[in-house]
Order: structure tokens, then C-alpha cells, then sequence
């Protein structure tokens, strides 16, 4: 997967800017709080994007007529873990969402206890890593639904999603995971989603629920969710990184 060039091209913007207050005054280069702001280039994506977007935008949302005809599926498309098939070819009658964690009241919901609680509807274009995009419908939960329901704990930090599937399809194999934090997590676009262009959600684009998290690229998406957890750090899940791809090197905060 290639470094995606919106990336490239804020870095570059801000670097430059950089390089011209550099450039252009010594002595404001030397200002300790200019040190610390080019020293805070480390974690630029993450915290370049709360300066310059709002926390609260919307990514942007698009027409009927704009839906892709095809939308592609990526990742993990038939999960081949023994209790996903079980419960997928029981038609996910005995799916339960499990939320729990750092919350007063944990809940495990079923589709249609997710159904019954009231849903979002957007339009958006998913944008991966690998440099393409598709423009998808998607109905489901608000997490931030969920969440006020469950009560998170003033300790709760981040909302990790697990998933069903290994990638390299081993029963034993590491399973799927991603996390969030809580301005995404509450965040109005930010949904469970069990509807893919008005048709339950299908298997290769993680049925029976996955995560749309708008403002972020696909791999924080998880899809095959099986429980939602809120934790105050993730330093002791998988390999400490906060999701299967950001502890094989990828950014935890992937902004777009
Ligand atoms: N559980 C799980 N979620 C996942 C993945 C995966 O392999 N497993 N792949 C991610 C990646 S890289 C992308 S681009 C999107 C793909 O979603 P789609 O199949 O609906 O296009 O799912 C993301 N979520
Ligand atoms: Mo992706």
C-alpha cells in the first residue's frame, strides 16, 4: 500500500510553510513554541488535521446518481473463521453485538435490537489506501447511539472494534481489528452499518455490521464486527498500535 498523496501533499504544504518561517525569520524559528510546533511534524498527520478541520466536519456526502455501480470489496471478503461461518449460515440470527469495557451497562444487541435503535443514512466515497475510491450508500447505527446507551466510563479513551476474520484465514491467525478515538467516535457520520446501497450489508463488505468512520481512509473501517470495546489504552491489544494495519507499520490516524 502507497503512502496516499493527499498526505503527501498536506506534509509538503506544511513542511513548506516551515521551511518558509524558517526561511524568513531565525528569531521566530527560535521561539520555543515554534520549535514545538515543528517538533509536533512527527505526529503531523493526526495533528494537522485537527488544527486545520473542524472536529466536527462532515466528510462529504454525495447523490443517488453519484453511487458507484460497483463498488469494490477489499481485505477480507469470505471470512472463513469457524464461528463466523456458524452464525452466517444461520443468517446472523444468532449475531450479537457485544459493547463493553470501560461503560457502566455493557450490551449485546442483536441485528434486530440494532435496527430498533434509530439509524443514519449517507452517502460517501470510501477512499483506500491503494489509491482507489468508490462511492457507497450506508444506513446503520450511530456508535455515538450505542455508546450514550452503554454509558462510557470518564476513563474511556478509545473505542476498539474486533472483528471475525484473520486475514490469512487461519482459525489461530490474527484477527482483524481497529480502533478510534472519541471525537470519531461520536462523530455524526460515524456508524455501524448493517445496509450497503439499500440491500442488507453483504458478506464481502462485512456483514452483518461494519464501521464507517467518514473522515478516515478504508482500513480504519472494520468490517465482521463481533464486539465493540471501550478502553483507556490499546497498548495491550494485538502488537500495541491500535489495529491490524497500524501494527504492521500503517498510521493509527488516517486522516483524508
Ligand atoms: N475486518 C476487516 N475490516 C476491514 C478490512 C479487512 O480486511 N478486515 N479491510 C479494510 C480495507 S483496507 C478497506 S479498503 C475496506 C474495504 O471495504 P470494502 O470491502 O467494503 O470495500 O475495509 C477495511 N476493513
Ligand atoms: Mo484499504
Amino acid at each position: 500500500m502507497r503512502e496516499p498523496s493527499r498526505r503527501r501533499w498536506l506534509g509538503g504544504a506544511l513542511a513548506a510553510a516551515g521551511a518558509g518561517l524558517l526561511a524568513a525569520c531565525d528569531r521566530v524559528a527560535a521561539n520555543p513554541v515554534v520549535q514545538q510546533t515543528l517538533r509536533m511534524a512527527h505526529g503531523l498527520t493526526y495533528r494537522a488535521q485537527r488544527l486545520i478541520v473542524p472536529r466536527e466536519a462532515l466528510a462529504p456526502e454525495y447523490t443517488e446518481a453519484e453511487i458507484s455501480p460497483d463498488f469494490r470489496a477489499n481485505g477480507s471478503i469470505n471470512p472463513m473463521a469457524a464461528d463466523y461461518v456458524a452464525l452466517r449460515q444461520g443468517g446472523f440470527a444468532d449475531y450479537r453485538l457485544v459493547v463493553d469495557g470501560l461503560v457502566e451497562r455493557p450490551l449485546s444487541l442483536s441485528l434486530a435490537d440494532l435496527r430498533a435503535r434509530p439509524s443514519r443514512t449517507q452517502i460517501t466515497k470510501h477512499d483506500c489506501v491503494e489509491g482507489w475510491t468508490s462511492i457507497g450508500k450506508w444506513k446503520g447505527a450511530p456508535l455515538s447511539v450505542l455508546l450514550e446507551e452503554a454509558g462510557l466510563r470518564p476513563e474511556a479513551r478509545y473505542i476498539v472494534f474486533y472483528c471475525f476474520d484473520a486475514l490469512d484465514q487461519r482459525e489461530d491467525g490474527d484477527r482483524y481489528y481497529e480502533s478510534i478515538d472519541l471525537v470519531d467516535a461520536y462523530h455524526p457520520q460515524t456508524i455501524l452499518a448493517y445496509e450497503m446501497n439499500d440491500h442488507i450489508l453483504p458478506v464481502p463488505h462485512g456483514a452483518p455490521l461494519r464501521l464507517r468512520v467518514e473522515r478516515q481512509i478504508g482500513y480504519k473501517h472494520a468490517k465482521y464486527i463481533r464486539r465493540i470495546e471501550a478502553v483507556d489504552s490499546f497498548a495491550h491489544i494485538g502488537r500495541g498500535e491500535g489495529g491490524y494495519w497500524p501494527d504492521r507499520g500503517y498510521q493509527w490516524y488516517a486522516g483524508i
